[in-house]
Order: C-alpha cells, then sequence, then structure tokens
C-alpha cells in the first residue's frame, strides 16, 4: 500500500464524500494506455473495476476534428463519451475524467471541451548524475545514481502518470549545468540508458530532452574546439543528432546553458547567442529536434564598485538585437523575471518584445528563494501574478501564451522523498504548473482549490481552511522576506534564510547599495535605464514613483526611508510592520493546521505541521535579522515600539 504522500493527487476518494462514483461503469471502445490507465484511475480512486455488466457506459473513441492533445467528455444519462484527437489526447481526456469524478461532478451533466494553450508543457529537472539535485529539496534523484542514470521503474511509472495527468508533456532528467558525468547522456555508452527512460514516459506522452554541454565537440568529440562556426564542429553536432534519435527517435530536443555562470558559449568565443543555438538547430531539424536555448545569461564576475553594469539588463541586451536570427527550431527559454527566481521581480522585458522568436517562459517550481519547501509558498500565486503583468497597454502577459510563449516550462520540485516534494503542500505547485500550462487562464484559487479537494477531499471543512493558507501563503513569505523587490537579501549559497549583505559585495551583480539614508537602486531612464527596455506604456509605469507598483518600489527606485507610501506609512515603517507581521502570520498558519487534525491523515497532518513550525522558526530569524540591519542603518526606531534586538 502506497502511502498518503506518495500518491499526490492521485487519491482514493474519501468514504462518505459526494464524489464517491455513484454508478458501475461499463468500459467500451478504443484499448491502449488511456482505457489501461481509466481502469487504474477507477481502481485507484474508487476500488471499483470497469464490468461488463455495468450500469453505465463510458466509451473511448478518438475523433479527427479535435487537435491531436485536445478532448472532450460528453454524457447523458446513458454514458459518457470521452474522445480525444489522438491516443494521447484520449489519454488527457481519461485523466480528465477521472478528476471530475473525484470532485464529485455528476457525468450525465459532463459536457467539457479541453485543448492546450500550448504545445510545449515541460519540466526541467536540475539532476546530476551523481544523484544530487542542483536546488532540490524533496531528496536525491530518482533518475540518477552513482554517475549514470539509476532508477526505480514503479517509481518513474508512478511520476510519469502523475505529470502525465496535470498535462506535462517533455522534461530534461539531467541539470542545465552539465558536468562531465551527464555530459555522457549523449553518447553511445550513455543513450541506452536515456533511452530506457524515455521508453517509461513515452506511453504517458512524454518526450524526453537532454541537456548539453556547450563544449561538448571538445569534450566527448575529441575536436580542439567547440566553436560552432568551425565546420568540424557543425559535424560534430550533426552526428550527436543521428546518434541520439537513432535510440530516442521522438526525443524532443536539446536544452542549453550557454555563457552563463562560469559555462562556456559563443559569447566566451566572441560570438553571438545565435551563432551556437542555429548549428545545434540545424543539426537536430531532421528529425523534428527543438533546441531550448536559455537566455540566463549576466556577468557573474562583476566588480560590486562599478556602477555602470545592471545585472537585470543582461539578457535583453544580448537577445533582443538578435530577434528573428534564430532557426525556427530554436526556443529561447526565458525566466519570468531579469533577476533569478526571487520572491518579487517584474516581468523579463524579453517577454513581449522578440516577435519574431519562439520563447519558452520559464518558472522555478522548485523553491530556491521562496521557502525551499520548509515555507509554505504557493508558486501559482505568483505565476498568476505573472501571467496578469501588462506587455503594452493592450497586452497582458497571458496574451503571449500560445502566440510568442510556445512553451510552458519550470523547474521541477521532485525528489525520491516519499511524498515527492518534501513539504506535502509543495505538491500544489507542480500540481499547478502543469495545469497553468494548459490553460494559463486559470486562476490560483481554482487551481489551489483542486489540488487540495483531489489530495484531501472535497469536504469544505478541509479544502477551505487548506486553500485559503495557500492561497495567502506568497504574500506573507513576501512580507518577512527582502522587501519591496529588493531580493537577495539572502545566505550565500544555498540561499535560505536572511543576510541582508549576504552578496552585497560579491560578484554576482545583486546590490541594493543601502547606506543610512537610502536603499535600492535607480533603474530609470535617469539611473541604469533598465526601464528603456520595455514598452513605453510599461517604462511608464515603473519610472513614475506613483504609478510604480508599490510591491516593486525599491527594484525600480532608490528611496530614502522616510519616502511616505499610499497607506501613509514611511517605507521604513512598512518594512517594519510586515516583518512583524509575516510572523504572525505564520503562527496562525499554524493554529489553522491545528483544527485539521484528525481530520485529515495523521500522517499529513503531522508532517505539514513539522515544516510549519521550521518556517515560524525562518519567519523570526528573518523578521529579527531585516528589522535590526534597517534599524542600525538608519537610527529611526519602531513607531510602534515593538523589539528590535538592537
Ligand atoms: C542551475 C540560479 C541558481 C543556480 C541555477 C541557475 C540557472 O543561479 O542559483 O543553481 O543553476 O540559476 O538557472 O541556471
Amino acid at each position: 500500500m502506497k502511502s498518503f504522500g506518495y500518491r499526490a493527487w492521485l487519491q482514493p476518494v474519501a468514504e462518505g464524500t459526494k464524489a464517491q462514483l455513484g454508478f458501475l461503469p461499463k468500459l467500451a471502445g478504443l484499448k491502449g494506455i488511456a482505457s489501461e490507465e481509466f481502469v487504474h484511475g477507477l481502481d485507484t480512486r474508487f476500488g471499483k473495476k470497469p464490468s461488463e455488466d455495468g450500469d453505465y457506459t463510458i466509451t473511448l473513441e478518438l475523433a479527427e476534428k479535435l487537435p491531436p492533445e485536445g478532448y472532450t467528455l460528453r454524457g447523458d444519462l446513458s454514458g459518457l463519451t470521452v474522445s480525444g484527437g489522438s491516443e494521447k489526447g484520449l489519454l488527457y481526456g481519461v485523466y480528465g475524467l477521472l478528476s471530475r469524478l473525484s470532485l464529485g461532478e455528476p457525468v450525465e451533466t459532463m459536457n467539457v471541451k479541453e485543448v492546450p494553450a500550448v504545445a510545449r508543457r515541460v519540466l526541467n529537472h536540475w539532476d546530476n548524475a551523481d544523484g544530487s539535485i542542483e536546488r532540490g529539496y524533496a531528496g536525491r534523484s530518482f533518475f540518477f545514481k552513482n554517475g549514470r542514470i539509476g532508477y526505480d521503474l514503479e517509481r518513474l511509472k508512478d511520476y510519469a502518470r502523475l505529470l502525465a495527468s496535470v498535462g506535462i508533456n517533455e522534461i530534461s532528467v539531467n541539470n542545465v549545468n552539465v558536468y562531465p558525468d551527464s555530459a555522457q547522456l549523449i553518447t553511445e555508452e550513455g543513450l541506452p540508458d536515456l533511452a530506457k527512460v524515455a521508453e517509461v514516459f513515452r506511453p504517458f506522452g512524454i518526450r524526453i530532452i537532454v541537456a548539453v554541454h556547450f563544449d561538448s565537440p571538445a569534450i566527448l568529440g575529441g575536436l580542439e574546439t567547440s566553436d560552432p562556426t568551425v565546420p568540424a564542429v557543425a559535424k560534430y553536432w550533426e552526428d550527436a543528432a543521428k546518434r541520439v534519435y537513432k535510440h530516442i527517435p521522438d526525443l524532443a530536443g536539446f536544452l542549453m546553458k550557454a555563457d552563463s555562470e562560469f559555462r562556456s558559449g559563443p559569447a566566451a568565443l566572441g560570438l553571438t547567442q545565435d551563432a551556437g543555438a542555429n548549428v545545434i538547430a540545424k543539426a537536430l531539424e531532421p528529425f523534428g529536434g527543438t533546441i531550448y536555448w536559455r537566455c540566463f545569461i549576466y556577468n557573474c564576475k562583476q566588480d560590486w564598485r562599478d556602477k555602470t553594469i545592471d545585472r537585470p539588463k543582461a539578457a535583453y541586451n544580448e537577445f533582443f538585437p538578435l530577434d528573428g536570427k534564430f532557426a525556427p527550431n530554436v526556443i529561447l527559454q526565458v525566466k519570468h523575471g531579469p533577476s533569478d527566481f526571487q520572491v518579487r521581480e517584474p516581468n523579463s522585458p524579453l517577454l513581449g518584445a522578440m516577435t519574431q522568436t519562439p520563447q519558452g517562459l520559464e518558472f522555478q517550481i522548485s523553491q530556491e528563494y521562496t521557502g525551499q519547501q520548509i515555507d509554505l509558498y504557493a508558486t501559482a500565486v505568483q505565476w498568476e501574478e505573472i501571467l496578469d503583468t501588462p506587455v503594452t497597454e493592450s497586452c497582458m502577459t497571458r496574451d503571449l501564451v500560445g502566440r510568442e510563449v510556445t512553451a510552458m516550462v519550470a523547474v521541477s520540485n521532485t525528489g525520491n522523498d516519499d511524498n515527492w516534494t518534501g513539504h506535502l503542500l509543495a505538491q500544489a505547485n507542480l500540481y499547478a504548473f502543469g495545469r497553468l500550462a494548459w490553460n494559463p487562464a486559470l486562476s490560483a484559487e481554482q487551481l489551489m482549490r483542486d489540488w487540495v479537494a483531489l489530495t484531501f477531499g472535497t469536504d469544505p471543512a478541509i479544502v477551505e481552511p487548506i486553500a485559503n493558507m495557500l492561497l495567502e501563503s506568497r504574500w506573507v513569505y513576501e512580507k518577512y522576506n527582502s522587501p519591496l523587490g529588493l531580493g537577495w537579501m539572502v545566505n550565500i549559497s544555498h540561499h535560505y534564510g536572511p543576510s541582508p549583505e549576504g552578496y552585497e559585495y560579491m560578484k554576482w551583480g545583486t546590490y541594493h547599495r543601502a547606506t543610512h539614508t537610502a536603499i535600492g537602486v535607480d533603474r530609470t531612464t535617469h539611473g541604469t535605464e533598465y526601464t528603456a527596455q520595455y514598452h513605453h506604456y510599461v517604462r511608464d509605469l515603473y519610472e513614475n514613483k506613483k504609478t510604480c507598483p508599490e510591491k516593486l518600489l525599491l527594484f525600480f527606485h532608490r528611496l530614502p526611508y522616510n519616502y511616505k507610501l499610499k497607506s501613509g506609512q514611511t517605507l521604513l515603517q512598512y518594512i517594519y510592520d510586515t516583518h512583524f507581521e509575516g510572523v504572525e502570520d505564520v503562527k496562525r498558519f499554524i493554529a489553522t493546521w491545528e483544527t485539521l487534525n484528525g481530520k485529515i491523515p495523521q500522517e499529513a497532518y503531522e508532517a505539514v505541521r513539522d515544516r510549519l513550525t521550521r518556517q515560524l522558526e525562518n519567519a523570526r530569524e528573518w523578521r529579527d535579522v531585516i528589522n535590526n540591519y534597517f534599524y542600525r542603518l538608519s537610527g529611526i526606531a519602531d513607531e510602534k515600539g515593538r523589539k528590535i534586538y538592537a
């Protein structure tokens, strides 16, 4: 019997909830993975098996008029038909039906049509061949062991089901920081093992991507250079593509982190990024493969004294001039913000700017800067805000999805912890990413409610408190974290807990430049001119302190501590207040959670309570370190006289 956490959102429905299946299904139509998954789902969720004597017929059929991944669910009193545009669409239809049944939707009136907004719904794993996971907070890798691919087949299959059930259809398994061991994945020695992984995921409609090393031609091919303009290098990539596709004919493509954080790349050779991307694209093209080329490029050897460089400007400067120069099978993978997955930052100015180049919008499900799966943090709330951000006066970021944004990508938060994600409630983030990639119009509220109901049952006395905690969690975390879009006040390297000046004198380009009177970097056209990278409508919003969203004030402006916010609070008082509040909010979360004792499985209750207790410690630490830091610098006391440990 699998544990509660392991089953994630594919739980048996709770006894006595309205979701109990009121009929005995008879299964008709197409046989294959979709029918197998339907039988599996009925059994594990409802303890029922379809029977010839069933009193309600579920028919599975293909319908050519639907897009391949689309499906319909049409039910009436006599039965329900799941139609899929292909076997894959049918599989999604079955998962869609099973979740609706778990949520208690009546079959007789079911009338649903679903088509994904983007063709590529991608998870990047940052797993290393030695079994460690970069920025992983849920144990070790379940893809790799001891320098090579190594997995538990049943677990991998269960993972494939979990991902497919929310529509994820491509995964990279190895870290974008490709080390020598995982560079080997595209060699004759490495490929048979990778092909076996692809085999596990294939029936679930999930294709594999491999992260490749820019220097593969030299490291693996024995060439003297990896310069993509050298014909032998282009030939190396052609041969590599042939080799890889011989083993994995449906490989989705390659993923590249070049010229970033000490990785080699075209810029290091005096070339532009298209020179590298297009050579690999050409090699992959005959096989229908795509090269995902990451835009996370900046100077990571900056001198903090040098104010002429502003890190958030880097990706746009590197890539915008190249718009239109990339081969059609290049997807530029853009992190949602210009910094690096901070708790609050504006959207990347590349989003919406490049109209001639397909882009992948990259999120981080793994909570590197957002509590590391110890603190509660519903990423869906942040993603909703990101998608709700204007690109021009008439276009929201959400509108780009399915247009320039042809892939939704996220860094996975899973590992071999029994419950997959360390913090049980962090499963909600993986679930939400899949569904949001399928349909970016879904609200965080809907996603959180559905996840809670599928996981813990549909009883409102359980759904309401947990969904509300999740929906509040982003703001609560932000309250005790680095304020108003400053970012980065984290402990160096591991990035958990506060260190207000941890990165201040380092080479990474992340400075807030606090003095005793003011803090922040002026990124307006009077300062670093970062704002000029946006469409003028958005630029004007951010330029002006009065129209700049207040939660981003210190990202865009340098301000004195006594600057008055719209609430009438000074900037500094706002910082004190939010930091005190954040801790109280976490205490409230714990109290709310304690009301669930006895109402949800004990294992889940205790595991989450334990994480919340650790979160409280972290929140206290943040509150006291940040408040103390600002008090020492400014000498301005808290108006409410609370303890600042000065
Ligand atoms: C995989 C940040 C993280 C790195 C990560 C990098 C990236 O800098 O701290 O661990 O490397 O982003 O996205 O490539």
